[in-house]
């Protein structure tokens, strides 16, 4: 029985984070594709009245904010757990969290990833150079604080991947397809190498943006 709908769009950072998150649980999903510039119109934005995807439906309740919903999965689908028990380390969790929707998302992927892969890919228009450029300085500032927690570590807060790993990921995944990713890691390797590590899960190999089209596609 499919519990969980996840209404989204493929491409959607945000949207694989929550998808990454049930296939890491062993949960069974429906995705619910929300249509191209349907989210800011009826039925969605009652689903979702800021008119963003992902919105998790589960038996009849309507969750949208994706740390919200990450946190209320690792809670209704305990096993395996992606909050690291210790005090200390859901913190670092959770501050990374942060990390990546007010600074990671707000003003560097909206707008090097939109400008670079959305447009372009969705809407087949050039992407804006001098908007990129002007999100390259605090792109810098988020990358080497990002590089910094991380450290020498395999993932932001401790051994095993927490939420924290599963909600950047995508955002970075997403900043990996531009030219501006190689000047973006160049001082901080560590985190190219926890990318790959990210990627090759078979949570991020069953939600990359061609296999939610699928998804999409045989809705
Ligand atoms: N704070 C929201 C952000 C969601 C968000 O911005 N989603 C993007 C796609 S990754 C979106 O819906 N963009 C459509 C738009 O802005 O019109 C969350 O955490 O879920």
């Amino acid at each position: 029985m499919t519990d969980f709908i996840v209404h989204s769009v493929a491409g959607s950072p945000y949207g694989r984070a929550v998808l990454a998150t049930l296939v890491e649980k062993g949960a069974s999903y429906r995705f619910a594709p929300v249509a191209p510039g349907g989210n800011r119109q009826e039925p969605h934005v009652s689903r979702h009245p800021f008119g963003r995807v992902p919105v998790l439906e589960h038996d009849g309740y309507m969750l949208y904010e994706t740390q919200a919903i990450l946190r209320y999965l690792d809670r209704v689908l305990p096993d395996p757990a992606l909050t690291p028990a210790d005090p200390k380390a859901a913190g670092r969790m959770d501050q990374v969290m942060n990390i990546c929707d007010w600074y990671l998302f707000q003003g560097v992927n909206n707008v090097i990833g939109f400008h670079r892969v959305v447009r372009p890919r969705l809407m087949g228009l050039a992407p804006d150079e001098a908007a990129i450029a002007e999100a390259m300085p605090k792109a810098h500032v988020v990358f080497n604080e990002l590089s910094r927690l991380l450290g020498g570590g395999s993932y932001f807060a401790g051994d095993k991947p927490t939420l924290a790993d599963i909600l950047v990921a995508p955002q970075l995944g997403f900043l990996a397809e531009t030219p501006e990713w190689a000047p973006l890691t160049e001082a901080s390797p560590n985190l190219a190498s926890w990318l790959h590590r990210m990627e090759a899960r078979p949570s991020f190999k069953a939600t990359t943006w061609e296999r939610v089209a699928e998804l999409a596609k045989a809705a």
